[in-house]
């Protein structure tokens, strides 16, 4: 064959792999197998110097052109197979930002706290304030600023989680008021919702670890009028605008004269029934006038302010309303239960 036949089945040959290149392997081989050291075009520019001297010229200049031809083929189709993987690559990444997302599986309010947002919403209504305090309280203010003198049955082992050097796990909330008292003049009217512990057995209604909401009021000329209106409005936001408030005597150290306070039953409207027990009412919480030593202790003179305090059990009110018949319920987290609320 011909050094000019050989020149053209070379080309051909060339052109015709690097039109059907899939990738960049593939045109990188046929460039080593055309224009490599060992390569056909490389070998045939070789013998160049073997031909005749007249032959030379023509053959040389064809060589020449075929070898730029390929060349030129050889980065058409490098440029081509990258645009196509680039382009493969790209559709295989593409990101439909229209699909309908996974929706999160979404959380819902413990009824313990259902109950104490709607309490805090009552008493926001009516100009009260949120305070916070503690979980673990000194005994000064969980019980000394409270007039619960140190042999009263409350302070003992029994009753109270001790965790020593004079500290404990609060019984009540009030020692958030105790310090709001401290640091504010009257008027204050505040509540403070939260989590007490007491040394209780646990069964189907009494748990360690249970919710509170105190309320305090203290200003000028603040009587148990203030203290009954206070709870009757709050009481027929909770059971409705027919409920009736009744006062019982009672007593807590921290406040004189002390009461519990009684509602009206919401499930018979006062004629009795199972959940009143037949008499009409039910016991929603404790309340009093804050004991004038209390108020002093707290630098507030008791000669020109006076001030009511109430204690609210939460998970109690957090039952009834949902009819739960075991507060232990309320403190094992079963998914399956607190997702009904
Ligand atoms: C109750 C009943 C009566 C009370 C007293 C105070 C404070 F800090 F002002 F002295 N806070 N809460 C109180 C009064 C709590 O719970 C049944």
């Amino acid at each position: 064959m011909g050094i000019r036949e050989e020149l053209e089945r070379i080309r051909t040959e060339a052109l015709k792999g690097l039109a059907s290149a899939e990738d960049e392997k593939s045109v990188e081989e046929i460039r080593v197998k055309v224009l490599g050291k060992k390569g056909e075009l490389t070998a045939i520019l070789k013998q160049m110097g073997s031909l005749p001297a007249e032959e030379r010229p023509a053959a040389g200049r064809e060589a020449n052109m075929v070898r730029s031809e390929i060349e030129k083929a050889l980065s058409d189709a490098l440029d081509s197979v990258r645009k196509k993987m680039r382009d493969r690559r790209l559709a295989e990444e593409t990101v439909d930002v229209t699909m309908a997302g996974r929706a999160p599986a979404r959380g819902t309010l413990h009824p313990v706290s259902i109950v104490t947002e709607d309490l805090i919403d009552i008493f926001r209504s009516m100009g009260f304030d949120v305070v916070d305090g503690p979980e673990v309280e000194t005994e000064r203010y969980n019980f000394e600023a409270l007039n619960v003198p140190a042999d009263h049955p409350a302070r003992d082992m029994q009753d109270t989680f001790y965790i020593g050097d004079g500290l404990l796990l609060r019984t009540q909330t009030s020692a958030a008021q105790i310090r709001t008292m401290e640091n504010r003049t009257p008027p204050i009217r505040i509540v403070s919702p939260g989590r007490v512990c007491r040394a209780d057995e646990l069964d189907a209604t009494h748990s360690p670890v249970f919710h509170q909401m105190e309320g305090l009021v203290v200003d000028k000329g603040i009587t148990m009028c203030d203290l009954k209106g206070t709870l009757e409005r709050f009481a027929q936001e909770i059971y409705g605008a027919d409920t009736k408030v009744r006062f019982r005597p009672s007593f807590f150290p921290f406040t004189e004269p002390s009461v519990e306070v009684d509602v009206s039953c919401s499930a018979c409207r006062g004629e009795g029934c199972r959940v009143c027990k037949g008499s009409g009412w039910i016991e929603i919480l404790g309340a009093g006038m804050v004991h004038p030593k209390v108020l002093r202790d707290c630098g507030i003179d008791p000669d020109v302010y006076s001030g009511f305090a109430f204690g609210i059990g939460l998970d109690r009110l957090a039952t009834t309303r949902y009819k739960i018949s075991d507060i232990r319920l309320l403190f094992e987290n079963d998914l399956r239960f607190l997702k009904q609320f």
